[in-house]
Order: C-alpha cells, then sequence, then structure tokens
C-alpha cells in the first residue's frame, strides 16, 4: 500500500472523527524534548506544549521509564482496594506543594469541577451557608474546562452556546478588577472564588501585579475560599513551582492537571489542607482512574523533574530573553507580546486580510508549531526544557516569519 500522506490522514480524521477541533494542518507522529516530527519527517519546534502538557518535553525519559516499569506491575486497582502506589504519591505531591491533603483525579476538568464539590461541601458544612445557596464567583473570559457545569461559568459563546440549561450558583465579574470581587463579595452566601493566576485560553492575560494577594485577602477577610486553577500556569509554567508563588498567595484549593503527567496521560489534582478536604467523606465523590498506581508513579516522576531539572528557573530566565526579542520585531501585525514565564502570547492586527491564522501556517511552513487563540492571538509556550540555544533558534524562526508580512 502506498505510504500516506499528511492530506491521507487528516481525510480519515475528517471522516470518522467529530468535528470539535480544528487543528493546524500538521500530522504528527514523534515528539522528543522540544521539538515533533510530522509524517512527512519534517522537524519542529513545539511552541503549544500541548496547552501546558508537555512541560518537562516530549516523551522525558525520566518519565518514561517510570511509565513502563509500572505498567508492567499494576495500572489500576479501582479505590475499592488500596494500592501500595497512592499512599506514596499522596505524601509526596502533599509535601511537594505544602498541603495537608491530596484528591487524585484525571483531567482537568474533572479537578475543577472537584472543587466546585468541595467548595460547596465547606460552604453546607463548614461556613454554615444555606442548602443549595452557596455561590461561587468566577472570572469573565475564564477557561476552567468544557463540562456542563464548566461551561456554565464561561462567557464564551463557543463554549456554552446551545449547551443550557446551565447550573446555577455563579456570579461573574471582570477578571483583574477588585473593586468588582469586593462587591461580589458582600453577599453572604458566596463561598468561593475561582480563578486562574493568569487567564491562559483568553490570550494569556497577566493580571496587574498584587491583584492576586489583594483578592486573597478580600477573600480571607469574608470567610470565602480562594480557589486557584493552575492546571496551564502550574508546574514551572510561568516562572515559578504556581503562578501564585509570584504574589505570595497560598490558595485554599489548589487546582493541577496537565504537566503533572508530564503529557504522558492525564492525571489531576486537587490539594487542601484537612478543615476543607475531609467535607468529603467516603462515597461522595470519586473515579475509576483517580489515583490509579501508573498514574501515581508517573506524577511522582513528572514532579522530580520539574524540581531536579530546574525547570521553573529555566522559563523565568528564558521567558525574559523570549519577550524582550520579540518586543523588537518591526511589525505592524503585532499589537502587543506578554506573558509571564514561558507562558507568552502575542496579539495580532490583521494587515491585508492575514491574519494570526496565517501567520502559524507560516510558521509551520519555517519549522514552528503555534496556534491561535480567539482569532487574533497566537501563544507561544514551549517546553520548559528548552535551551537558549533552542530558544534563540525559534526566535529567528518568528522573526522571519513575521519579515513574510512586511
Ligand atoms: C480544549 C483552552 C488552554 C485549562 C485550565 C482547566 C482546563 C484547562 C486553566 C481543563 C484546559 C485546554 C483544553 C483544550 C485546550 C486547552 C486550552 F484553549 F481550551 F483553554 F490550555 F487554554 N483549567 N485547557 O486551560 O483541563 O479537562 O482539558 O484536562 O478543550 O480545547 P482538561
Amino acid at each position: 500500500m502506498a505510504k500516506m500522506t499528511t492530506q491521507d490522514y487528516i481525510a480519515r480524521e475528517d471522516k470518522y472523527g467529530a468535528h470539535n477541533y480544528h487543528p493546524i494542518p500538521v500530522v504528527l507522529t514523534k515528539g522528543k524534548g522540544v521539538y515533533v516530527w510530522d509524517v512527512e519527517g519534517k522537524r519542529y519546534f513545539d511552541f503549544l506544549s500541548a496547552y501546558s502538557a508537555v512541560n518537562q518535553g516530549h516523551c522525558h525519559p525520566y518519565i518514561i521509564k517510570a511509565l513502563t516499569k509500572q505498567a508492567k506491575r499494576l495500572t489500576l486497582t479501582s479505590r475499592a482496594f488500596y494500592s501500595d502506589a497512592l499512599g506514596e504519591y499522596e505524601e509526596y505531591i502533599t509535601r511537594y506543594f505544602g498541603y495537608d491533603k491530596v484528591l487524585p483525579m484525571n483531567s482537568g476538568a474533572e479537578a475543577d469541577e472537584t472543587a466546585l464539590k468541595l467548595c460547596r461541601k465547606w460552604a453546607y458544612k463548614v461556613k454554615g451557608i444555606k442548602e443549595n445557596e452557596a455561590k461561587i464567583v468566577v472570572c469573565e473570559n475564564n477557561f476552567h474546562g468544557r463540562t456542563i457545569t464548566i461551561v456554565s461559568m464561561s462567557t464564551d459563546p463557543d463554549s456554552y452556546g446551545d449547551y443550557g440549561p446551565f447550573t446555577p450558583g455563579f456570579i461573574k465579574i471582570p477578571y483583574n478588577d477588585i473593586a468588582a470581587l469586593e462587591k461580589a463579595l458582600e453577599d453572604p452566601n458566596v463561598a468561593g472564588f475561582l480563578v486562574e493566576p493568569i487567564q491562559g485560553e483568553a490570550g494569556v492575560y497577566v493580571p496587574d501585579e498584587g491583584y492576586l494577594k489583594k483578592a486573597y485577602e478580600l477573600c480571607k477577610a469574608k470567610n470565602v475560599l480562594f480557589i486557584a486553577d493552575e492546571v496551564q500556569t502550574g508546574l514551572g509554567r510561568t516562572g515559578k513551582k504556581l503562578c501564585c508563588d509570584h504574589e505570595g498567595v497560598r490558595p485554599d484549593i489548589l487546582i493541577l492537571g496537565k504537566a503533572l503527567s508530564g503529557g504522558v496521560m492525564p492525571i489531576s489534582a486537587v490539594l487542601a489542607d484537612d478543615p476543607i478536604m475531609l467535607t468529603i467523606k467516603p462515597g461522595e465523590h470519586g473515579s475509576t482512574f483517580g489515583g490509579n498506581p501508573l498514574a501515581c508513579k508517573v506524577a511522582i516522576a513528572a514532579l522530580e523533574v520539574i524540581e531536579k531539572e530546574k525547570l521553573a528557573e529555566n522559563a523565568a530566565r528564558l521567558g525574559e530573553i523570549f519577550r524582550s526579542e520579540l518586543k523588537k520585531i518591526k511589525s505592524d501585525m503585532i499589537e502587543v507580546v506578554r506573558g509571564k514565564g514561558l507562558l507568552n502570547a502575542v496579539v495580532i492586527k490583521p494587515k491585508n486580510g492575514k491574519e494570526a491564522w496565517d501567520v502559524c501556517l507560516a510558521l509551520k511552513e519555517n519549522g514552528l508549531l503555534a496556534k491561535p487563540t480567539h482569532q487574533h492571538i497566537i501563544r507561544f509556550a514551549p517546553p520548559l526544557v528548552i535551551t537558549e540555544k533552542q530558544l534563540r533558534e525559534a526566535i529567528d524562526i518568528i522573526v522571519k516569519t513575521f519579515e513574510l508580512f512586511k
């Protein structure tokens, strides 16, 4: 049979797969570190990192070793029984982030859902809010996942359109707006404030210096839980272990996902101290794969890599270089460059009918993969293992590509 081409692979996916994505037309078959290869053998810099799930680089050998070793021993017991791996992981991750306990889940959305349930349970059992009256404050332009309750919090019609009726109990306020939060917290039924320390999907919106700290203090003053969704911003991505660390904020509930597995399988987690975590009793929450032995060993390895290879420090240093080099580019298509650590974005001003999508297609031709979000914003987020030499090569590709749109 003739070798399949890129078009053949795309046509097959189109025929048999749901059309819930519109990918950049490249078919990947191999990944290693900061590079991915397509089926034609072409190598690319991966500047999306699976939306920050492969902070440790593609197929990191240390993580793959942990995966393959455990995969031959025991992958899943369910929580009907104990396993030797779960307690080891629970102790490791709670010490790593400084919390009493962890509730292990699989996808980021499941972790966000778990955090919402924890917050409501705490509202009724501890804060004393009347049953079914608890409210949670969220920010406009948020992204926390794709379940019906999570899109009930969304202000993006692409996320919530035609998925009603929606889960009640959410108050939406502008992001990075302390006055709006202060006003919302006057409602005595508010139990929690769920926020992304940087809004990723919205286009890498970095809030004002001090926003997270002030927000945290307002929540504490009103006995409201500060819930940080660090699924995308956590695990070294913004130049610190957690993005909240930039402001010394310790969330009451911490939500992790994506790079918690180094991109080898879905692993997410919710961390909290006993007064919150122990409000959920046996049989009141769970999941078949949550805390499976394979995930436990993979997550320990993924976290070890972040520490041992100083990925947060690398992200902080190289992020500065990235933003300063991109700000030098003379292009009337570049409106603004913003970000923190190696979570960055460029806002594109359309020109002669060309927009962010066209720039991404040209970047692909030049050997770098990135994808627009919200039409005009290109997110640049390479694996945190990238070296300065590789980063400068990638910057050269970006500079060269914008030259094409002069
Ligand atoms: C898609 C976005 C990024 C997240 C935050 C929870 C989740 C995500 C802050 C849910 C997931 C992913 C989902 C993926 C694309 C990607 C994405 F554009 F959708 F929003 F990264 F910005 N909290 N984000 O960013 O985690 O259930 O996906 O494991 O749905 O297209 P998940």
